[in-house]
């Protein structure tokens, strides 16, 4: 005891020595150096790598655009290359970040992120190029969250369209080993520039390929979904647009969000707490909570249906982006159209999250597919599909107008277009009594419909607690949620499972159910979410995990307040049966025989999109506690009030 005693006083004296010794120090600094001769710095003055071994040349750019603000461009020139094409990718994301995966002296594992399709572009022998869009890490000018394109929404001379061409302007005259010809690609919202680079393109652009691209930001992609907000998000505004590169950092305070979401009351709550409202996107969010011309302007879907086809463009959508599952297949719809050789727009479908198609594509979540689907297609259809475009002489490829994987069977199809049987008129399933779901209509007799209670104090959680913030860090599963079990739905008393007999055939459906609800709330506002799902087997051969697992291939949510207009939110009548229709996400799957087919409905689905205080408020982002009310809510199901799923069933 008494050795540790004097240890402690000794440690104090030392403590106390260290103390004035610091102060001492810090005094110090804080003068003016002493005037005495520095040794010679080993830093030399002006360093150039050698960059000795490597397989590719690095060139950091500026690139003027024609208003004189210069963009910062990484240029990847692979050794040796002559006549080759470009594959360029315009981000807002930091285009050192995405060219700087590794310290190699290898283009692969500089490359290899979850950005590039590494694979493609070095084994293509492409000269990789990534741009910091205007406004954004290297590059100079404003930013402009999805900067609409040179009119209404943008009385500047400059949008992304004149900044792509300007850029792939100055790359074709600026680097000599190419053959001047330029494909652009990329995600998300690497994905939304691409479709931009379509208006008024450069004649050097060969080929786009958006893939998960944002389009729609209220519909259904990142901000809203049918009116709902998507709370969840809030954090990228902060850590994108609070500064000009990404300096400051959103923060979790609680490790499960839904208690974080829950404690800040409302989305608008949560951004006055964190100085959100100071940044110039937030508040655009929080003046357009409805489908006003704020939304409608910049929706590239309509954007491009105005303009001419020029570039083959190959739209890559996946069945389960958990971020942007409106756009891919609502531009598809948009220009397709315009394509009357069917030779220039094409859809590519995957089995995959947000961005999944340049990763690993054997499984998504619990959900297994025997092979490597991402590389399949990466392989078999994006190479050679980038190559009869941007290289010389390359061959004619083979790639069907639309490419999409068939979930359930495993299997990829071809087909001329997107859905498969436009004219295929779609097949009502009827939610009947008995919370039981039938191809029949609802009989007279049936019980009139089935009730729950929407407590906003205890919203249902979208995926199991405790939840993570949106995210990519090792060990977020962000990216998988929409493949999550939806059995910790369907057991609770907030949440209606219907379910079918057991299917005894295949039931095979390709394109947009159509989620058609009749329902009362006795409340004034109220959220709809409906969710198809594929029941599996009790017990399934060869993968017990998968045993009576509901999964998900379809769900959405609709915010009650634009029923009538998703433009003017108005009250809803309360306990009256009123009609809800809406899309749900594009499907292309095979219920097996010996699965059920499942609809589950519910009124909330939280942390992800922020509660609906369930009595009409102007503006639900600044809904105050006391506006949030308890609601019962019912699901009709009787003649004349007949719920049910749009199927487009494929015979
Ligand atoms: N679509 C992604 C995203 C955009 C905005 C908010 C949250 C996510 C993305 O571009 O990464």
């Amino acid at each position: 005891m008494r050795q540790r005693i004097v240890g402690a006083r000794l440690g104090t004296i030392a403590f106390g020595a260290a103390l004035l010794c610091g102060a001492a120090i810090a005094q110090e600094a804080s003068k003016p150096p002493a005037t005495y001769k520095e040794l010679p710095s080993e830093v030399p003055a002006d360093f150039k790598p050698t960059h000795h071994g490597f397989d590719h040349d690095r060139r950091d750019v500026m690139i003027p655009m024609r208003d004189g603000v210069q963009l910062h461009a990484v240029i990847l020139v692979p050794k040796g290359a002559r006549n080759a094409p470009i594959l360029l990718t315009r981000t807002p994301y930091d285009a050192n970040r995405l060219t700087g995966h590794a310290e190699s002296a290898h283009l692969g594992p500089v490359l290899n992120g979850y950005d590039n399709a590494t694979d493609v572009i070095v084994e293509g022998g492409y000269i990789r190029v990534v741009e910091d869009v205007r406004g954004k890490y290297g590059s100079e000018g404003d930013y402009v969250v999805n900067r609409p394109l040179r009119g209404p929404r943008n009385p500047t001379p400059v949008d992304h369209a004149t900044d792509t061409y300007d850029t792939i302007d100055w790359l074709v005259k600026n680097i000599p080993e190419t053959n001047g010809k330029v494909g652009i690609l990329g995600i998300s919202y690497d994905g939304f520039l691409p479709l931009m680079a379509l208006v008024d393109p450069h004649p050097a652009l060969k080929v786009s390929v958006p893939m998960n691209p944002m389009v729609d930001g209220w519909m259904g992609d990142d901000w809203f979904h049918h009116g709902a907000f998507r709370q969840l998000n809030v954090g990228w505004i902060y850590d994108q647009v609070a500064t000009h590169k990404g300096t400051e950092k959103w923060w979790i305070s609680h490790h499960d969000n839904y208690d974080m979401y829950m404690q800040a009351g409302s989305a608008g709550g949560l951004a006055r707490l964190r100085g959100l409202d100071r940044i110039g996107f937030w508040r655009k969010l929080e003046e357009h909570p409805s489908y006003d011309a704020f939304w409608q302007q910049q929706a590239v879907d309509k954007l491009l249906a105005e303009r001419p086809l020029k570039v083959p463009v190959m739209l890559v959508h996946s069945l389960w982006d958990q971020e942007d599952i409106y756009g891919a297949p609502a531009v598809y719809k948009a220009i397709e159209p315009k394509d009357t050789g069917n030779d220039k727009v094409f859809l590519a479908i995957g089995p995959w999250y947000h961005g999944q198609v340049i990763l690993d594509g054997s499984a998504l979540g619990a959900v297994k597919f025997h092979a490597d689907t991402a590389w399949q297609f990466r392989r078999e259809v994006l190479a050679p599909f980038l190559a009869q475009y941007l290289k010389d002489g390359a061959p004619k490829a083979d790639v069907a107008p639309v490419t999409a994987f068939e979930t359930g069977t495993n299997t990829w199809r071809r087909f001329q277009a997107w859905p498969p049987r436009p004219g295929e008129a779609s097949k009502p399933l009827y939610l009947r009594a008995g919370l039981k779901l039938s191809f029949d209509a609802p009989a007279s007799g049936d019980a009139e419909s089935d009730e729950y209670a929407s407590d906003p104090s205890k919203p249902v959680p979208f995926r199991r607690r405790p939840i993570q913030p949106m995210g990519y860090g090792s060990g977020n599963t962000w990216a998988e949620w929409l493949v999550d079990d939806q059995r910790e739905a369907s057991g609770r008393p907030d949440v209606l499972a219907y379910v079918s007999d057991v299917l005894t055939s295949p039931v095979k459906v390709a394109g947009e159910p159509i989620a058609n609800l009749v329902a009362s709330t006795t409340g004034t506002d109220s959220d709809w979410v409906v969710k198809l799902i594929d029941v599996y087997p009790d017990e399934v051969a060869g993968d017990e995990d998968m045993g009576g697992y509901q999964l998900a291939v379809a769900m959405d949510i609709f915010r009650g307040r634009y029923r009538e207009s998703l433009e003017t939110a108005r009250p809803i009548p309360s306990g009256r049966p009123l009609p809800y229709r809406f899309a749900l996400p594009n499907v292309n799957h095979v219920f097996l025989p010996g699965h059920r087919i499942m609809v589950q409905v519910q009124s909330s689905w939280f942390p992800l999109y922020d509660r609906n205080p369930q009595a009409f408020v102007p503006n639900i982002f600044q809904a105050r506690p006391g506006d949030y009310v308890k609601a019962t809510q019912r699901v009709y199901h009787a003649p004349g009030h007949a719920s049910l799923v749009e199927l487009p069933i494929v015979p």
